[in-house]
């Protein structure tokens, strides 16, 4: 059976101030379908948060629909399940999409009852796909989907504060009673212990810290494909995250993004690769004086600047735009210095207003250059300010 695991595609997601659907959809033309060509997997996975907001914009949909499209037309079984960032709107053609083979899940009816899918060469491999769902959608999904279970076994989530742990080990006691079928995968979009946060997890969704669920808990399943995590990873052997398909953060810039291409064979992992994606857009930090910066040679990558200088310099952003139109973020090194250097020299009003012209061109001088002018300079703004006066005058 051989797997394309993907999650977090945060589709219609802004970067700052730029939407990314533009980037998205040139990823998945010249990337990620390619790919799906060249492999052909038996099945490809998304483990949540396809969208990156539950109530996405037309443009946002128009991707998703172009990408259920192009998934249709290759003919391969696809499963997608719901993510934190989701919502129902993503699923409201599901009975439609399942006649070509695109199943969306965003309840628990492929858990009660596995979705099995049978590989070219005649292998069955049983998937266990589990959308996100808070702790008490959980709960309450639980109680309804096992209501006849829940009367003859053992309850762990009789209690009244429960955690995410108990509601899962609920859930695959009550799974095992009849049985996990075998070979077992697990889909799911939440965090398993030893897990790697890049810090762009959380949603309006999540308050407060995030619960690390134990491994132990999923013993019953040979292999788990799963969301939420936006940086690659495997944990235990039998855990995968596949991050998100290209950098969403600057911190993210230089972390290889792409996804896992897995075989299964008889409950055994015979292979995995995971296939680097190249991403349309280059994310960028560079950090330096202002003085080099502005000599660097145009580039249009989604830059971040780190400025090392010392003292306060005169609209940077704005400057540094003629060199990097795709500047998005600007800050000091050394912040707390720059501020404090400012403050040394700032006048309180009643200040400002007993100044002069010249004085307060020298003292704004020195916030921005740490010195006193030269006297040249000062000659050089005295004739400048006599012109303007002239010229106001004739106004
Ligand atoms: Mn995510």
């Amino acid at each position: 059976m051989r797997i394309l695991h993907t999650s977090d595609w945060h589709l219609g997601k802004n970067f700052y101030s730029k939407k990314l659907t533009s980037a998205q959809l040139k990823l998945f033309e010249s990337e990620f379908f390619p790919l799906i060509k060249d492999v052909k997997p038996d099945v490809v996975i998304v483990s949540g948060d396809i969208m990156d907001k539950p109530n996405p914009d037309y443009e946002s949909q128009q991707l998703f629909k172009e990408i259920l499209y192009k998934l249709g037309q290759e003919g391969i079984l696809t499963i997608l399940i719901l993510g934190n960032h989701d919502s129902k709107r993503v699923t409201l053609y599901k009975e439609f999409l399942q006649s070509v083979g695109l199943f969306l899940i965003d309840d628990l009816s492929w858990v009660k009852t596995p979705l099995k899918v049978t590989s070219k060469k005649g292998e069955n491999v049983y998937f266990y796909c589990m959308p996100y769902m808070d702790i008490y959608e959980l709960r309450e999904g639980i109680n309804t989907f096992w209501k006849d279970l829940k009367r003859r076994l053992t309850l762990f989530t009789n209690k009244e504060e429960v955690e995410l742990s108990d509601l899962f080990k609920q859930l695959v006691y009550f799974l095992n009673y009849e049985k996990v079928k075998k070979p077992a995968v697990f889909i799911g979009h939440f965090a398993i212990e030893k897990g790697e946060f890049t810090g762009e997890e959380s949603s309006i969704k999540t308050i407060g810290m995030e619960e690390l669920v134990p491994v132990g808990i999923f013993k019953d399943f040979d292999l788990m494909l799963m969301g939420h995590l936006h940086r690659v990873q495997k944990l235990f052997n039998k855990v995968y995250y596949s991050g998100t398909p290209m950098p969403y953060s600057f911190e993210e810039a230089e972390v290889k993004k792409g996804v896992w291409l897995i075989e299964l064979k008889c409950e055994k992992v015979t292979k995995e690769e995971f296939v680097p994606l190249s991403s349309p857009v280059r994310f960028k930090v560079l950090k330096g004086k202002f003085n080099e910066l502005i000599r660097f040679p145009k580039d249009d990558s989604y830059i971040k600047v780190v400025l090392e200088d010392e003292t306060p310099i005169l609209h940077p952003f704005e400057r540094l735009r003629s060199v990097f139109p795709n500047l998005l973020v600007l800050e000091y090194e050394n912040q707390d210095k720059i501020v404090s250097s400012a403050q040394v020299t700032q006048l309180s009003t009643e200040e400002f207003f007993s100044l002069n012209e010249e004085e307060l061109f020298k003292n704004f001088y020195f916030t921005v250059e740490n010195k006193a002018p030269s006297s040249s300079l000062l000659d050089l703004f005295r004739d400048y300010l006599e012109e303007f006066k002239k010229a106001s005058l004739k106004l």
